[in-house]
């Protein structure tokens, strides 16, 4: 899987999709869903579903996923 994205638009698109809802510097899980299943949607073609991919972004375990936590997922984009 490789889907190259550089980090500025990697950022655009944390904060594009971070905005619809509540904190618009976090994304709910909601919000994760949109930008996977439109920006990356092989992802969940895995079989990780977006419940496990969440948590696993979800370090603190705050319900949201902030900027950093989302590295997580931009390192697995760029395996
Ligand atoms: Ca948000
Ligand atoms: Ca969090």
């Amino acid at each position: 899987m490789s889907v190259k994205k550089s980090p500025e638009e990697l950022k655009n698109m944390f904060e594009k999709y971070a905005a619809k809802e509540g904190d618009p510097d976090q994304l709910s899980k909601e919000e994760l869903k949109l930008l996977i299943q439109t920006e990356f949607p092989s992802l969940l073609k895995g079989p990780s579903t977006l419940d496990d991919l969440f948590q696993e972004l979800d370090k603190n375990g705050d319900g949201e996923v902030s900027f950093e936590e989302f590295q997580v997922l931009v390192k697995k984009i760029s395996q």
